[in-house]
């Protein structure tokens, strides 16, 4: 059994930029990757006690070593809302990093028989209290630190269900062509992250209102983000950036082959 894009996905991803797979994990999976994400983030609750705080744009970010935590804006500053790399905190996450449903693909898209980690994100969208991720696309925030940046597809695990309630995850189709876009120009510190809205067309907005299980693969220069969880249900996602073998990753600078 093997999990490689098929020609149509191959052609599919070329063209839009991602490719939705859907129920590619059981409920039993499922639960104990829950399990496994909880216990990531009480561990970085710990961690967080020892790290070095700080703020960018008003919002709060604590640094330990190599993991950096991000928080959701004030009043809710200690929810966690980003844990990166997510597997130095847990090496239980490895069995999802190492698993074929998600590798193999990787490797139709990259056209290589093996590959290495390259950052591991957990996205933790509260209920009520998560918010949402502007239009942005992923190679600008590694562009410094990868010669290669073309080469970091991502893999988005969906968690839970997830719908325009709780902030399902949206992208725009076809966005990816034209490499690295500019970013905003609005005098903020993070600004330069987000993408200016003048150089895609929101008509080509497609949001991945996708169940639990389904998994997104997204080409690093795809423009995409989601809105807030204003719902009572978790929306929980894991995302993992994988590049060819025997290349380092950007956080810790060691190499990590699948
Ligand atoms: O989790 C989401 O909905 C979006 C996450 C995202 O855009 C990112 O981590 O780059």
């Amino acid at each position: 059994m093997n999990y490689y894009f098929s020609e149509k996905e191959k052609s599919q991803y070329a063209e839009e930029g991602f490719i939705l797979r859907e129920a590619q994990f059981s409920s039993g999976e499922l639960d104990s990757y829950r399990k496994i994400v909880e216990a990531t983030v009480r561990s970085a609750d710990l961690a967080s006690k020892h790290g070095k705080v700080y703020f960018l744009d008003k919002k709060k970010f604590v640094d330990v070593d190599s993991l950096t935590l991000q928080y959701e804006p004030k009043p809710n500053d200690n929810c966690l809302r980003v844990i990166e790399p997510a597997h130095s905190l847990n090496s239980q996450l490895e069995l999802i990093i190492k698993d074929r449903r998600l590798t193999d693909p990787i490797k139709s898209i990259l056209s290589v028989n093996k590959i290495s980690l390259w950052t591991d994100k957990l996205n933790l969208k509260r209920p009520e209290v998560g918010s949402g991720f502007g239009w942005h696309q992923d190679s600008p925030y590694w562009v410094h630190n990868s010669t290669d940046v073309d080469s970091l597809p991502n893999v988005y695990l969906c968690l839970d269900d997830s719908s325009k309630s709780n902030g399902c995850f949206s992208v725009i189709a076809g966005s990816h062509t034209k490499g690295c876009l500019p970013g905003t120009a609005d005098g903020t510190q993070l600004g330069g992250f987000y993408t200016d809205q003048e150089t895609f067309d929101l008509k080509n907005t497609v949001d991945l209102e996708a169940a639990a299980g389904s998994v997104i693969f997204f080409n690093p220069h795809l423009v995409h983000g989601s809105s807030s969880n204003t719902s009572k249900k978790e929306r929980r996602a894991y995302i993992i950036t994988y590049q060819p073998e025997n290349r380092a990753m950007l956080k810790s600078g060691l190499v990590n082959n699948i």
